[in-house]
């Protein structure tokens, strides 16, 4: 048996887990934080058979891979003493990825 911990953005982790629980993975989930940039994340710990880690690991990547998005939420400067205002200007942010690691399960009881 193996155990999985994935850690992926909080605005993943419930998705993710529903993805996981759909295909009979038993999952848990703890709200975490890195520790470089002190943002809340989400880590999920699987157990489940050697068999089923690469499903495993495609499924969150499916889910959680990292992805582009274009926002339009960035004010344009000043402009000398006129306020040149709230110009909507794209901008493409980059969202998700996760990191896992895979470990061997010593020992699994359950009561
Ligand atoms: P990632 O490398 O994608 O890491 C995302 C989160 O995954 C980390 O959040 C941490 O919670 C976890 N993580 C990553 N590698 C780990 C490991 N070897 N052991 C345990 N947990 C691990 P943060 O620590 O807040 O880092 C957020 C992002 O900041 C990182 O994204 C990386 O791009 C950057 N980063 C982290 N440490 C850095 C450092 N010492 N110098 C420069 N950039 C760093």
């Amino acid at each position: 048996m193996k155990i999985i911990y994935a850690i992926v953005s909080s605005d993943d982790g419930n998705r993710v887990t529903d993805v996981l629980n759909e295909h009979h993975y038993g999952v848990t989930k703890l709200a975490t934080t890195g520790g470089f940039l002190k943002k809340g994340n989400a880590t999920l710990m699987i157990g489940t058979d050697e068999e089923r880690v690469d499903e495993a690991i495609t499924l969150i990547r499916e889910t959680c891979g990292k992805r582009q998005k274009i926002t339009c939420d960035i004010p344009s400067p000043n402009i000398g003493s006129i306020s040149a205002g709230y110009v909507m200007m794209p901008v493409i942010v980059e969202l998700g990825g996760a990191t896992i690691f895979v470990t061997d399960v010593e020992r699994y009881e359950k009561f």
